[in-house]
């Protein structure tokens, strides 16, 4: 989870993928023995986060319990010098990022009277806990007080590295798991690969559950519309999070807030009567065309017209240096211009008002790709408009790419 304004402080800069290279050594790999945690409560309420001041290094077991009336997140960052609240917050309010020297994961979605147990490794050093979910007046839960410095000590927490019942694995754009989830208290390892994203468990009641999840995640604005169980927040590749959860039987899913929209998710369902039996993972349908985009010496090839249906977009780079593409979903009835006029809005610095009117439901980087590279991603083309940004030369700040000409528009049509 991010707000707007982290996102696109992400893009303009260009640091999305450069900034998140850190790996962690993981925990000892010796006898385990499954109740050796450390617990840290953490409580959540509107708008403050309850947690010590100091904690001890190591595996480190949060046990977060949300006791407000709205959802609420708790990304860790792990900070490069010791910051006041003041200074966090000052540096939050500027748009200001270069604090972070390691995102380090750390409670998910959490809606009223919900509670689980997520576990991360911690290095001794200087941290911080922000919740950037929004509050129904448009500010962000850390702009009302969910933001506070905390340090890790040298102390170990002799707790051991947690054992997993299941393993899921996030990567670009899709997520894959060892095995499905039996009833019971069961702790899922979440393997953080390649890119830093999210995933966020919740219960699905009817067939408009996810609808409602998806429209939630676009704005993350006050209140949800659905019941989040748990989650874990992004955190750099190599990285692990573990989160131990009370199954019942139910329908479930887990949902990417970066990529959702994109169809990454996993649902599963545990049936009454399947009680503590193993249920085979779901089967990802693959996709039906491929729709492919070329940045070669004549420059763009792609098409602006592309087909409704699971498609595979792939794009490659037959140039000598390094670029980098957004693909964006518009939100209905925006166009083209509507992305060109809130990116102005952004590089004039005037964010309130472009975030007041992000005219994108959801968007994915797609690089960066080296020379003769190419990358993909799966999903649903809608009969909606789409835009692919770029190509984006690492080597320049945005601000020294923008211009109307890297929007490329495509329309999905039946
Ligand atoms: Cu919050």
């Amino acid at each position: 989870m991010k707000n707007f304004r982290f996102l696109i402080l992400l893009l303009l800069t260009g640091t999305f993928s450069s900034s998140f290279s850190q790996t962690v050594k993981s925990g000892s790999k010796a006898f385990e023995k499954p109740d050796s945690i450390y617990v840290v409560d953490l409580k959540a309420v509107d708008y403050a986060f309850a947690m010590p001041a100091e904690i001890p290094s190591g595996w480190i077991t949060f046990r977060m319990e949300n006791m407000g009336k709205q959802n609420h997140v708790a990304m860790i960052y792990r900070s490069k010098s010791d910051l006041s609240r003041e200074e966090l917050r000052n540096k939050l309010d500027s748009v200001n990022f270069d604090f972070i020297e390691t995102t380090v994961g750390g409670p998910g979605f959490h809606t009223p009277g919900n509670k689980s147990d997520i576990t991360v490794h911690l290095d001794p050093g200087n941290y911080v806990i922000i919740c950037g979910l929004q509050a129904e007046n448009g500010k962000s839960h850390y702009e009302l007080g969910m933001q506070m410095p905390f340090k890790v000590t040298k102390n170990p927490s002799g707790a051991a590295k947690p054992e997993a019942d299941t393993k899921i694995t996030l990567e670009k754009y899709k997520s894959s798991r060892t095995k499905t989830f039996a009833t019971g208290e069961q702790t899922v390892e979440i393997v953080h690969e390649g890119y830093p994203m999210d995933f966020h468990l919740l219960r699905v009641k009817d067939s408009t559950t996810i609808k409602k999840a998806l429209n939630y995640m676009n704005g993350l604005k006050d209140p949800s519309p659905v019941e989040w169980l748990t989650g874990v927040e992004q955190a750099d590749p190599g990285r692990s999070t573990f989160v131990t959860y009370n199954f019942t039987p139910g329908e479930y899913a887990w949902i990417s807030h970066e990529f959702g929209m994109w169809g990454m998710m996993d649902r599963f369902q545990i049936r009454k009567g399947d009680e503590n039996k193993e249920l085979p993972p779901v089967k990802q349908t693959p996709p039906e065309r491929e729709i492919k985009i070329t940045f070669g010496k004549k420059g763009l090839d792609y098409p602006e017209e592309i087909p409704t249906g699971k498609s595979r977009l792939i794009i490659e780079n037959k140039q000598t240096d390094e670029y980098v593409f957004h693909y964006f979903l518009l939100k209905e009835g925006k166009t083209e211009k509507d992305l060109i006029h809130n990116y102005n809005l952004f590089l004039q610095g005037k964010f309130e008002e472009a975030e007041a009117e992000i005219p994108w439901a959801s968007t994915v980087e797609l690089g960066p790709l080296g020379s003769m590279e190419e990358t993909h991603v799966d999903f649903k083309v809608e009969a909606r408009n789409y835009i692919l940004m770029g190509p984006i030369d690492l080597k320049q700040s945005f601000k020294e790419q923008w211009s109307p000409e890297i929007i490329h528009g495509m329309k999905g049509v039946e």
